[in-house]
């Protein structure tokens, strides 16, 4: 072995932290420029002049109907289950975040697990058929990864059922399929702007739709006071968006291709580093034809790479290198998700003990990708000694 790894009480290989996610944060000049009209205009939130503005850009970015931007994703979900007048049982897949369930609890609604694709990790018609009965009232598809699942296919199975379809869109803006832009599908699309997604607004989102029908309950149920015409709904939450969000949104948005381009390069230096290593999958995105490349995910295979994806990611984060294990556990097996209905789900079992997310983003350069495949492929030729020293209690 070359050097002492971090875990074992050698010098980390990255002196700051490397994070997971995007972090597309602009220049202090042009974020101090855009708070600087924010205090001049003394307009701070609630449909204001650059929220009404960012929703107009992301209708044409998009080519939706309409877009109502939100304080979160969450509160878009949970904005989503209530305009679809849903209240009882959805279809989610159980590997995904626990916002896309959460929102049907708080909604008043309730999640029914299924499986998904083994490969792609995305939500299948097979995987709704083999949980759906008369109790369910509509599927909450997952677009993962900055891929999407078969919109076409997964619509003609809710509709051979009787049941609607909305999208849990949060990691899939700006990823197209045949040159059509994701966030037009079903009855609705939610989309985060997390700093940690490629369209960033610190914590922000929205909720797209093609029906004008949910667009005035979701603007009304926003609390937007004085956004079109005023309709009954069933409550409201203040899920509104501020100015400060939408200037660094429309900073992102402008950003988007320059971010989306970097996020290639640095997938491409991971791809050619990790090529040549046994039991490590780096997933591409197998349907979107364009994707924000926000996520490097990657399926380690413990009997050939020698080390479980738990002892790597332990090893990783001893180097500063912030891997995520999204998501361990399923939410089939998450508080407070666990004594809601649920099939056989082999595949997700398998991948929330195998799948890692490494760093992609602003603050990742393609050598910071070199050196990291570099210290995985040093992690793989050691894996014997590592695995011996970790099971002696070595580096906990
Ligand atoms: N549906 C799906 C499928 C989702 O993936 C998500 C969110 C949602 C719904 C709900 O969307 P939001 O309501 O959040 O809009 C993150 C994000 O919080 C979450 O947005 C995301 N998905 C989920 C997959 O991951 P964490 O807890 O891993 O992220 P966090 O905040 O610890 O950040 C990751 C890394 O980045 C850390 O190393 C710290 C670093 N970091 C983070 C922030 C925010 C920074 O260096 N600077 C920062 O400002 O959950």
């Amino acid at each position: 072995m070359s050097r002492e790894f971090a875990l074992f009480g050698g010098p980390p290989a990255f002196g700051n932290t490397i994070p997971v996610g995007q972090m597309n944060f602009p220049s202090w000049e042009r974020y101090r420029s855009a708070m600087q009209g924010i205090f001049d205009r003394e307009y701070y939130t609630n449909n204001g002049p650059l929220a009404r503005e960012l929703e107009e850009r992301l209708t044409d970015f998009l080519g939706v109907q309409h877009v109502m931007c939100v304080a979160n994703a969450t509160v878009g979900l949970m904005l989503a289950v209530k305009a679809l007048g849903i209240d009882g049982a959805v279809i989610v897949p159980a590997f995904t975040f626990p916002a896309t369930a959460g929102s049907l609890l708080w909604a008043g609604a309730r999640p029914v697990f299924c499986d998904v694709d083994p490969v792609d990790h995305q939500i299948r018609p097979e995987d709704i058929v083999a949980v759906i009965d008369d109790s369910v009232q509509a599927v909450a598809a997952v677009n993962l990864w900055g891929d999407v699942c078969d919109a076409a296919a997964i619509q003609g199975c809710a509709e051979r059922h009787g049941i609607s379809v909305y999208y849990d869109s949060a990691q899939a803006f700006g990823c197209a399929v045949g040159g059509t832009m994701v966030g037009g599908s079903g009855s609705l699309e939610v989309f985060s702007f997390h700093a940690t997604k490629i369209l960033n607004s610190a914590e922000g989102g929205c909720v797209c739709t093609n029906d004008d029908g949910i667009a005035s309950l979701v603007r009304n149920m926003r609390s937007s006071y004085g956004t079109g015409a005023s309709v009954p709904v069933p409550v409201t939450l203040n899920g509104r968006f501020s100015e400060a969000q939408a200037a660094l949104a429309l900073m992102s948005l402008e950003d988007f291709e320059t971010n989306r381009e970097h996020n290639m390069s640095v997938m491409a230096a991971y791809r050619s580093g990790i090529a040549e290593l046994d039991g490590l999958r780096l997933l591409s995105p197998s349907r979107a034809d364009r994707s924000n490349h926000q996520y490097v995910v990657c399926e380690i295979d413990a009997a050939s790479f020698g080390l479980s994806r738990d002892e790597v990611h332990q090893l990783l984060r001893a180097e500063n290198i912030q891997a995520r294990r999204y998501f361990c556990p399923g939410l089939h097996r998450m508080a407070p998700f666990e004594t809601y209905r649920q099939g056989p789900l082999p595949n997700t079992e398998g991948l929330c003990e195998r799948v890692l997310q490494l760093p992609i983003g602003a603050l990742v350069s393609e050598d910071d990708a070199r050196r990291i495949t570099e210290l995985l492929a040093s992690f793989h030729d050691a894996a014997g000694e590592l695995k011996a020293r970790l099971s002696e209690g070595q580096g906990h």
